[in-house]
């Protein structure tokens, strides 16, 4: 086996030092959000324009990606933030795992200057600074207020932070807070 295979196949089977653990595994359930770009564990082929219609419609194109279902996200540590809401002005509890850290289960471990875009079943897409994930401490939400969220309300995944405790949000108005905040996530691209 020359150098060049030896490395994909350890790639493959994510025996990598950084990538020390398990290869990994395909979601149980059904996926719900799916990762792609620049990453280096992949769990799934290329998108498929048939069975893939959402992501083809959207003109997403990969040849690899990380899917994660519920658990996979809800398995990660996870913390709380408190931030008030745009949609009734009150402060909610919102539960899940660090964005970077989901990122970092698809072998992504983006410099501050790359960019990831959230993109939401809605066709809503923020392209976000990796800088900024960091910073203010993004988390892919799971909970509102201790309880899962619906596809049709603000979930099943939501790509948020506290805005209340990074200054320069909070100053502003609670309604220009969340720009950076897709509902419904379901795919994320790592740009270079
Ligand atoms: N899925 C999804 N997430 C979204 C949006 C959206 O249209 N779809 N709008 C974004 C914007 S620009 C803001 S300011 C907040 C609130 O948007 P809304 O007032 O349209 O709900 O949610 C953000 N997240
Ligand atoms: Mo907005």
């Amino acid at each position: 086996m020359d150098k060049r295979h030896f490395l994909g196949a350890a790639l493959a089977a994510g025996s990598l030092p950084a990538l020390a653990g398990p290869p990994p595994k395909a979601p149980i359930g059904p996926a719900l959000l799916t990762i792609s770009g620049e990453i280096r564990r992949s769990n799934r082929g290329a998108l498929d324009p048939v069975r893939d219609q959402m992501m083809f419609k959207q003109k997403l194109s990969f040849p690899r990606a990380f899917a994660l279902d519920f658990a996979m996200v809800a398995a990660l540590p996870a913390r709380t933030i408190r931030p008030t809401l745009e949609y009734d002005g009150k402060p909610h509890a919102l539960r899940g795992p660090l964005l970077a850290d989901v990122l970092a289960l698809a072998g992504a471990q983006p410099p501050d200057a790359a960019k990831v875009v959230l993109r939401a079943v809605d066709g809503y897409a923020a392209a976000i600074p990796m800088a900024q994930v960091r910073m203010w401490k993004m988390i892919v939400a799971t909970h509102l207020d201790g309880q899962p969220m619906a596809l049709g309300g603000l979930g099943p995944l939501w790509a948020v932070y506290d805005a209340d405790r990074v200054p320069e949000m909070a100053a502003r108005p609670v309604k220009e807070r969340f720009g950076a905040c897709p509902w419904a996530l379901y795919h994320i691209e790592v740009q270079a």
